[in-house]
């Protein structure tokens, strides 16, 4: 009985196997039981989203989870408009190639547009999913890696083939719904070519391999009108300082960033280029630690004119700081160039890229972009993803409302902390000391320390003035 029983399980697990086989290996594209919506290959007949209209502000008191309580896109504060301030942008990664799957389990996630293959029709009728999904929240941008957009090939032509075919219908697309890139980026870290690096391989090809795929990412992001480009390292570190020469390596990344501004200058591409800073993860040490990492690494090679900054939240916390130190140091350093706004969880020690729903902390990220002028030509790009346990279409743009509300009201409250000017009256009066003449010798380097010693004895025993620091907390805590 027992063995029937074994049996009969093995037989239905190899029908499922060969089932997942049928479906991955068929070339045309369209999901059991929605024969009906997919007209030609790539096209969706319908809506991708019937049920979810164009989300509207309707102000704190609604209840209608399918609108801005928040953002009221064309409103102005301080002088801009909150979707100027904001300039959010959709991570077509995470929103569309998400599944839910962890190291320790299977996707959760079954759109109805998802047929389980990576064809490129398939990545094309994506790309319809990802426009209507864009216009009916009422986002101007989106970001995208080469390789979440379109399938890897065999060769590199093969590749670029399917990209050139994908971006093509993107352009399309994105012209008629009045939308425009963010930034593109290449995925350097997924394929196992990588698997020592990418500019820091210690293999020459596979240099050359990741030269090729950026020139034609950064092609790709010139010809879809890309307002910047994103480099992020996450194979480019090392996990054993044993067998690596670190110096050799980053040598090697710096001449890969210098070709990069010299490809660019020789397209006419006028994008800013970012370092998106990462501690560890999926390497164990990676270069662009933090923000003053990458700024010394961009000033030791003379890079610093060429580059700024793209600070990910949940990445600063991975560095011991805090996403408002990060964004301080890149913006006193001049180099404050994007956010990739999102949060990581106090309980869990790795790279979580949670929707960010913190108030307090949103209104510290605001006071810097406030402090920064802005963030254009960069933005706020949501390189977040709906938890593992999070399943409904709508929640997608639950996600993505609650994100853009949280990051709106913290516009609204360092607007009000600005204005109030009480917090920046607190910190001018604990510097004021230096309001003085000797403070101004000092500040311009002109006092040496026989004067300062000679004023010690004059003074005696320095008066040491309150931090005030729960006060400053009170001040903030008003304006939540
Ligand atoms: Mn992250």
């Amino acid at each position: 009985m027992m063995k029937m029983k074994l049996v009969k399980t093995l037989l239905l697990l190899l029908c499922v196997k060969l089932f997942c086989y049928a479906v991955i290996g068929a070339p045309q594209t369209c999901p059991a039981n929605n024969e009906d919506k997919c007209g030609d290959s790539d096209e969706w007949k319908g809506e991708f989203f019937p049920d979810i209209p164009k989300i509207k502000y309707e102000g704190p008191s609604s209840k209608n989870v399918l609108s801005f309580k928040w953002y009221n896109a064309e409103e102005e504060i301080l002088g801009k408009k909150m979707k100027d301030w904001l300039r959010f942008s959709v991570a077509f990664w995470h929103t569309f190639r998400g599944t839910g799957a962890d190291p320790f389990g299977a996707p959760t996630k079954y759109w109805l547009w998802e047929d389980g293959t990576n064809s490129l029709n398939m990545a094309k009728r994506r790309m319809r999913a990802n426009f209507e999904f864009i216009s009916k929240l009422g986002v101007d941008f989106w970001c995208f890696h080469d390789r979440d957009i379109a399938p890897d090939g065999k060769t590199l032509e093969e590749s670029n083939a399917n990209l050139d075919e994908v971006v093509a219908l993107a352009q399309e697309l994105q012209t008629k719904a009045k939308k425009r890139v963010l930034w593109g980026t290449a995925q350097l870290f997924m394929h196992p070519r990588y698997m020592h690096g990418a500019a820091t391989s210690s293999e020459l090809k596979v240099y050359a391999y990741a030269a090729a795929q950026v020139k034609k990412a950064i092609e790709v992001t010139h010809y879809l009108g890309g307002e910047n480009y994103v480099f992020w390292g996450g194979r480019e570190g090392y996990q054993s300082l044993l067998n690596t020469d670190m110096e050799r390596e980053l040598n090697h990344l710096a001449r890969f960033f210098e070709a990069a501004v010299a490809y660019k200058k020789k397209i006419g591409f006028n994008g800013t280029f970012l370092i998106e800073p990462k501690p560890q993860e999926p390497t164990k040490h990676q270069y662009d630690w933090d923000a003053a990492t990458s700024a010394n690494f961009l000033r030791k090679y003379g890079l610093t004119g060429e580059f700024k900054l793209n600070i990910e939240c949940n990445h600063a916390t991975l560095s011991g700081h805090s996403c408002h130190h990060e964004l301080e140091t890149a913006r006193i350093n001049g180099l404050l160039g994007n956010i990739d706004a999102n949060t990581g969880d106090p309980q869990v020690g790795w790279d979580t890229d949670q929707f960010l729903v913190d108030i307090q902390e949103a209104t510290l990220i605001m006071l810097s972009v406030i402090r920064n002028g802005g963030l254009a030509p960069g933005g706020f790009n949501f390189d977040a993803k709906l938890r593992r346990e999070s399943t409904d279409v709508e929640d997608l743009f639950i996600a993505h409302i609650v994100g853009m509300d949280t990051l709106a009201r913290g516009l609204r409250n360092a607007a009000k902390l600005i204005e109030d000017g009480s917090l920046a009256e607190l910190v001018r009066k604990r510097y004021q000391s230096f309001d003085t003449e000797i403070g101004a010798q000092i500040e311009a380097g002109k006092a040496d320390f026989e004067l300062l010693e000679k004023k010690v004895k004059e003074w005696g025993e320095p008066k040491v003035a309150s931090a005030k620091q729960e006060l400053a907390e009170m001040i903030l805590q008003s304006v939540l």
